[in-house]
């Protein structure tokens, strides 16, 4: 696991590795419990979306702000190696986004998501949507404090995904099937890859979209305000 340990060769110390990595990973669910009870203080929630580069987290964002702010107040936190980009993207829907830059770093941890939440400020009841760097591995790991971790997967990107990197998929509490609309050009298998993320996690829930041109947005709306 990388972000815990610098170490370059894990065997030949590997319980001091592990050791060190759980220190990590104990420390950061500390900071997520403290993140979790802030959270809920304010009557709002978190929610940690996780995909590849590109599979359309921040395209599913843009739109999911312009429909919610009529219901109730969100906010963003947005990671990214580097670059405020997608925060820009983003606040041009009207909602607030902090942007965090983890540089070297693959994924959000409890802490940044710790101090970028007092920058955030998010009012009573808010929806707070926490885009992770882009990467299938990492951000797995990382208890952020949040209500529900969200897996993007797109089209483009082949059934076999949830089996490669079965602890993402096992982490989630809700799959989204994104772009859809691309279904008639690429060989992607709706129900195989359903059947993949389920093998990996039969607790899942799966939803279908396209982040482009709409089509599924209500189930996806829907779940949002069932959280
Ligand atoms: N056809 C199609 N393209 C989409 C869809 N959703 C996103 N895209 C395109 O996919 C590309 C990447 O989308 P982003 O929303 O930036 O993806 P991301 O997951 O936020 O990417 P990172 O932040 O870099 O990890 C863009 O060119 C989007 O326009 C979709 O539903 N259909
Ligand atoms: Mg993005």
């Amino acid at each position: 696991m990388c972000g815990t340990c610098g170490c370059a060769d894990s065997q030949s110390h590997s319980h001091e590795h592990v050791s060190l990595e759980q220190n990590v990973l104990a420390k950061n669910d500390a900071i997520a419990r403290d993140n979790r009870a802030w959270l809920r203080k304010r009557d709002a929630i978190a929610l940690n979306l996780m995909s590849s580069p590109g599979s359309g987290k921040t395209t599913l964002l843009e739109r999911t702000l312009t429909t919610l702010a009529r219901v109730r107040p969100a906010a963003v936190i947005e990671g990214d190696q580097a670059t405020s980009l997608d925060a820009e993207r983003l606040r041009r829907t009207g909602a607030p986004a902090v942007q965090v830059n983890t540089g070297a770093g693959c994924h959000l941890d409890a802490a940044l998501v710790r101090s970028a939440l007092s920058r955030l400020d998010p009012p009573n009841g808010a929806v707070v949507f926490v885009e992770n760097v882009g990467n299938l591995v990492c951000p797995a790991m990382f208890d952020l404090g949040e209500q529900r971790k969200v897996v993007v997967i797109s089209v483009t990107e082949g059934t076999d995904k949830p089996l490669k990197y079965p602890y993402m998929f096992a982490a989630a509490d809700l799959v989204v099937i994104n772009k859809i609309d691309l279904l008639p050009y690429v060989d992607f298998d709706v129900e195989l890859c359903a059947k993949n993320a389920r093998s990996v996690n039969p607790d899942l829930v799966l939803l279908t979209l396209s982040a482009t041109t709409g089509e599924g947005l209500p189930a996806w709306y829907d779940w949002i305000a069932a959280q």
